[in-house]
């Protein structure tokens, strides 16, 4: 295992972090196919300031892109996951009347959201604590949401009378129904793990003292498993959610086809007829 303390862009056996004057804020580490993105600017709860939102998106867009990447986690450091947009650097640049605020959503959130979505590999959100604003909508993008038991959701963004972004809007009402939706996003509060658990925001909850067990148990999992396989369910699954059953299933047949003439479906077919265990390369 190797991480990263400083500079931007990534490797494998480097950082993705951009380097600002109080050091390091996101940190990358890699892990038998495992890459581990780390927000690390815990006395801030991780907020995103601006050289963060750029490591983030960076850290998220080259694990995307590497293909010995099989499975990505996006955490936290310290007692939150992220809690969005740093409210003291947006006043400081609203008072400014710095336009750069009014690129953030196109140039730092959309990518990085469209990014942990589409990606052809699974994604684990390890929400070690409070995840509020885009950081909740991150989140909500990756494919399992594994959720410490002191931590929790809250869509902030009303709060500070803004509407929605980083794609909140689109998952919220996929993953707890659009009545639960609007009264999470009308009326934000802190959704506690258990509850999150119940609504379907979280996938699993697991006691603080285990959580980075767990996650590291989980993510092991993905990464030695079918990777294109994955990454075609994880297309199969967001096209189903905007188009009709015909469309779906043509979409489906695609997608069989290119799994199919895969090597780890004929390994595995062979595996399973041999009564052994499948071993995946991920192609
Ligand atoms: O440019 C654009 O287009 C804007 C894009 C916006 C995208 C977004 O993400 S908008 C949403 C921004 N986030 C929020 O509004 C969340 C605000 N925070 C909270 O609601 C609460 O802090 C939490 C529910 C997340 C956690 O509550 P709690 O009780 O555990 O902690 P706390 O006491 O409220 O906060 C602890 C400290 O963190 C506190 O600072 P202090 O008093 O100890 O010096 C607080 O100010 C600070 N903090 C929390 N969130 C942020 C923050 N500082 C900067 N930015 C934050 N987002």
């Amino acid at each position: 295992m190797t991480s990263g303390t400083s500079g931007t862009g990534s490797g494998r056996d480097g950082a993705a972090g951009h380097g600002s004057a109080t050091g390091t804020t996101v940190v990358t580490t890699d892990a038998g196919g495992v890459r581990t993105v780390r927000i690390a600017r815990p006395d801030a709860l991780n907020a995103l300031d601006l050289v963060t939102k750029v490591a983030f998106r960076d850290a998220v867009l080259a694990a995307a892109a590497d293909e010995a990447v099989r499975c990505l986690v996006v955490t936290g450091t310290g007692r939150a996951f992220c809690v969005g947009q740093d409210l003291r650097e947006h006043i400081r640049l609203q008072q400014a009347h710095d336009e750069s605020l009014w690129r953030t959503v196109p140039e730092h959130y959309n990518p990085t959201a469209l990014a942990l979505a589409t990606m052809p590999k699974p994604v684990v959100a390890a929400v070690n604590g409070v995840a509020a604003g885009a950081g909740a909508a991150f989140a909500f993008a990756a494919d399992l949401r594994v959720v410490a038991a002191s931590a929790g959701f809250n869509l902030a963004f009303t709060g500070i009378a803004l509407s929605a972004d980083s794609g909140a809007s689109w998952w919220l009402p996929r993953l707890v129904g659009v009545a639960k939706a609007k009264e999470l996003l009308l009326v934000p509060r802190t959704v506690g793990a258990q509850e999150a658990l119940d609504l379907g925001l979280a996938t699993e909850v697991v006691p603080d003292g285990d959580f980075a067990d767990r996650v590291a148990q989980v993510a092991a999992q993905l990464a030695a498993g079918p990777t294109l396989a994955y990454g075609a369910v994880r297309r199969a699954v967001a096209y189903s959610a905007t188009h009709d059953l015909e469309s779906s299933l043509a979409h489906e047949s695609t997608l069989m086809d290119l799994t199919g003439a895969s090597a780890d479906h004929a390994a595995a077919v062979a595996a399973f007829l041999a009564k052994a265990e499948p071993v995946f390369e991920g192609r």
